[in-house]
């Protein structure tokens, strides 16, 4: 296993840091890490200290070279900045310290967590997993983070909890996007019970090694690397249990392009185009698109008897 040291003299390369606050932390470090949060707040950080140690799960195996770290920060969908792929450098402007996760609705013990004090309750690995978007273009690349069941049992599930919400911030002052009111802010995705109690489901705080960067949903995010990219909420604040199938943002923009299942699949096309290959970022090579991203071993059986609801598209 290939252990990962961030150490502040290695902190991400993305984040602009002024040197006084540089060394303040460096100063901070021997102080012990409960105190650090409220430290840092006070003194008005916005930026993520670096992830903890942690190690790369060799059990999900990429099949493919990792896509350039560049491309992969720069190349991205986030509506809430803008409709173009060019969003990273607006995106960086959002603080993501501090940050409130609640996670609520039908469970037993709704909490709410700081995000550094929920890394020190969860069990932080890294992940290569494919991504899938949409449009026919894939990337493969490292996350961090942990599994969302993990953070699940901390909150325990009612019995009748049959879907979980995942809510996007909307902060109009970063977010140019959200004055295009026409889309149905803040943006919510969603899963069914089951999906996110699958093993695959991960919920990244970092890439390639470092803080998880606002382009691609910093400073959390959650990832289904066997459905459409769109599923894929970034810069989560609320998760929500619920009992009905929460209305969702893209199905709502468009639910004759965009289903709730949103499994990948190469026989079923876009309205607009084919779905049977995909262009990897970086490379721009064509590959074959494979059914369910090429992660059936681990989500096949979710969907068995339910062939006549409608699982793609
Ligand atoms: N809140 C929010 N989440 C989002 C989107 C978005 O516009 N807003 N775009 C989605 C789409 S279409 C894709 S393909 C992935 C892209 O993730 P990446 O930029 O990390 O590659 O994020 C998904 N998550
Ligand atoms: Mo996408």
């Amino acid at each position: 296993m290939r252990i990962l040291r961030r150490r502040p003299w290695n902190a991400p390369e993305g984040a602009v840091t002024p040197e006084a606050l540089v060394l303040n932390r460096r100063a901070l470090m021997g102080m012990g890490a409960a105190l650090l949060p409220g430290i840092a707040a006070a003194q008005g950080v916005t930026q993520a200290p670096p992830l903890p140690e942690h190690a790369r799960n060799m059990r999900f195996r990429p099949e493919r070279a990792l896509s350039p770290e560049r491309d992969a920060t720069t190349y991205n969908n986030f509506y809430e900045f803008g409709t173009s792929k060019s969003i990273a450098s607006a995106a960086a402007r959002m603080p993501v310290r501090p940050w409130r996760l609640s996670v609520g609705g039908l469970v037993d013990k709704p909490r709410e967590f700081e995000i550094d004090d929920l890394l020190r309750l969860m069990p932080v690995e890294e992940r290569v997993y494919r991504l899938r978007c949409v449009e026919a273009w894939a990337m493969t690349v490292p996350w961090s983070g942990f599994q969302l069941s993990e953070l699940l049992k901390l909150v325990e599930p009612k019995s009748n909890a049959r879907y979980v919400a995942f809510e996007t911030a909307a902060i109009p002052g970063v977010m140019p996007g959200l004055r295009q009111s026409w889309y149905p802010w803040p943006h919510v995705e969603a899963c069914t019970i089951e999906e996110a109690a699958n093993e695959l489901t991960f919920m990244p705080v970092g890439l390639f090694g470092k803080p998880l960067p606002q382009s691609n949903g910093g400073p959390l995010r959650v990832v289904f690397p066997w459905k459409y990219g769109f599923k894929s909420g970034k810069s989560v604040v609320k998760i929500t249990l619920t009992a009905d199938r929460p209305r969702t943002f893209w199905p709502a923009i468009q639910a004759s392009e965009y289903g709730f299942w949103a499994n990948v699949n190469p026989e079923v096309a876009h309205p607009r185009w084919s779905q049977a290959t995909e262009r990897l970022l970086g490379s721009g090579e064509r590959v074959p698109t494979r059914i369910f991203n090429g992660y059936g071993e681990w989500v096949g059986g979710l969907y068995a008897g339910m062939e006549r609801e409608r699982l793609w598209g």
